[in-house]
């Protein structure tokens, strides 16, 4: 397979003009594949919606930069980050584009596309951005992550296109995320490197490495960066990650109203309001309604026959922010989370008779281990 794949002198860089997709997918000028709407290679050759440009073999990311203006590739087995220019691509599609691939894709030549090459090291994979100029890309192979000046008059010109420092990061960094660093308005300070194997950074306990998410320090210019927290992880690979301002999120402490489905985003119709629980039967079919307040179940015994159909509705009625319960019925494998004010509605058929106890599954007061209850169902 790598043979196969990296056969080439270069791969190429795709360029979609997706107004002009966008035309074409509205003028019906597509065919559709398993229910998509595919615009076929051709049309998209007539319609010029595509170009390539050449880029360095076995590409791995493709980053734009802040002011929309140069997109930043990295190929894994070269050990420079490629910066395009956008403008260039758009004056050379503008001239006149004469060579194309065997399927008929006109190839921008990567002198009239490219902007600079920075050598960063070995093994670039993905780029960020901060707020003075600088990108930052992951180096797999050096487990380094490289700061380089974008020389471009929006950035750091008096810098021009050049390597800045690196730091080691430990180990093997695949993505990184700076502050806000893939937006048009990059916050810098911080980033995060997302590192594949921690190796000899923690005591081990075993075969299974942590993964290593490492805090670095990139809020000074120049050449100083420096590594300030780890964080190991276990389980599996982070891939990507994003950093946002903490003052953009602004959460519920708890749920707006007292039965609140979080699917809809408004009080459930079915919501139960404490005084109105109670288990209701139509013919087979069974309605249980509950409520769940610390720490305790209304109702505590849930009565029922073997083949009855069970609509069952608990609706946490706390207005308190920590008052999570939950609710497990094992054996119908029910297993719910029920935050404050909200309702939550499941069914399941009774197929086995018996006594089956549910429990809250939060340790929601000192009495939590009473919030329990049993449901019985006749044969
Ligand atoms: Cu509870």
């Amino acid at each position: 397979f790598e043979a196969g794949v990296s056969q080439n002198t270069t791969d190429f860089l795709h360029i979609i003009n997706w107004h002009a997709a966008e035309e074409v997918f509205l003028a019906g000028d597509t065919v559709e594949i398993n229910g998509m709407q595919v615009i076929t290679l051709d049309t998209a050759i007539e319609n010029n919606l595509l170009f390539f440009t050449p880029e360095p073999r076995s590409p791995h990311g493709a980053d734009v930069a802040p002011h929309g203006d140069f997109i930043v590739v990295s190929g894994k087995l070269d050990p420079h980050v490629t910066v395009y220019s956008f403008q260039k691509i758009m004056d050379a599609i503008e001239a006149g584009v004469e060579e194309t691939d065997q399927y008929g894709v006109p190839i921008i030549p990567m002198e009239d596309s490219v902007e600079a090459q920075v050598e960063v090291g070995l093994g670039p994979l993905h780029t960020e951005f901060d707020n003075q100029g600088y990108a930052y890309t992951s180096l797999f192979l050096d487990t380094a992550v490289a700061r380089w000046s974008l020389g471009g008059e929006n950035y750091r010109p008096e810098d021009g296109w050049t390597l800045q420092s690196t730091v080691p990061v430990q180990y093997n960094v695949g993505h990184i995320a700076a502050a806000e660093g893939d937006t048009v308005d990059p916050d810098g300070r911080y980033l995060v490197s997302l590192n594949k194997w921690s190796v000899d950074r923690f005591l081990s306990t075993g075969p299974l490495l942590p993964q290593n998410l490492q805090l670095v320090d990139i809020s000074q210019s120049g050449d100083f960066m420096q590594v300030l927290y780890d964080m190991p992880l276990t389980g599996g690979e982070p891939h990507y990650a994003q950093i946002i301002k903490a003052d953009k999120l602004h959460p519920w402490d708890v749920y707006p109203e007292i039965g609140w489905d979080p699917v809809t985003q408004s009080v459930s119709p079915d919501a139960v309001e404490p005084g109105e629980e109670g288990v209701f039967r139509d013919g087979n079919n069974v309605t249980v309604r509950m409520t769940a307040v610390r720490s305790h179940y209304t109702p505590e015994h849930v009565e029922i026959r073997q083949g009855d159909h069970v609509t069952w509705t608990i609706t946490n009625i706390e207005r308190a922010r920590d008052a999570t319960h939950g609710f497990a019925l094992p054996y119908y494998n029910i297993n719910l989370s029920l935050e404050p004010g909200e309702s939550i509605t499941f069914e399941f058929d009774a197929t086995r008779d018996g006594v089956f106890s549910y429990y809250c599954t939060e340790f929601c007061s000192a009495l939590h281990l009473e919030m329990m209850g049993y449901l019985t169902v006749q044969p």
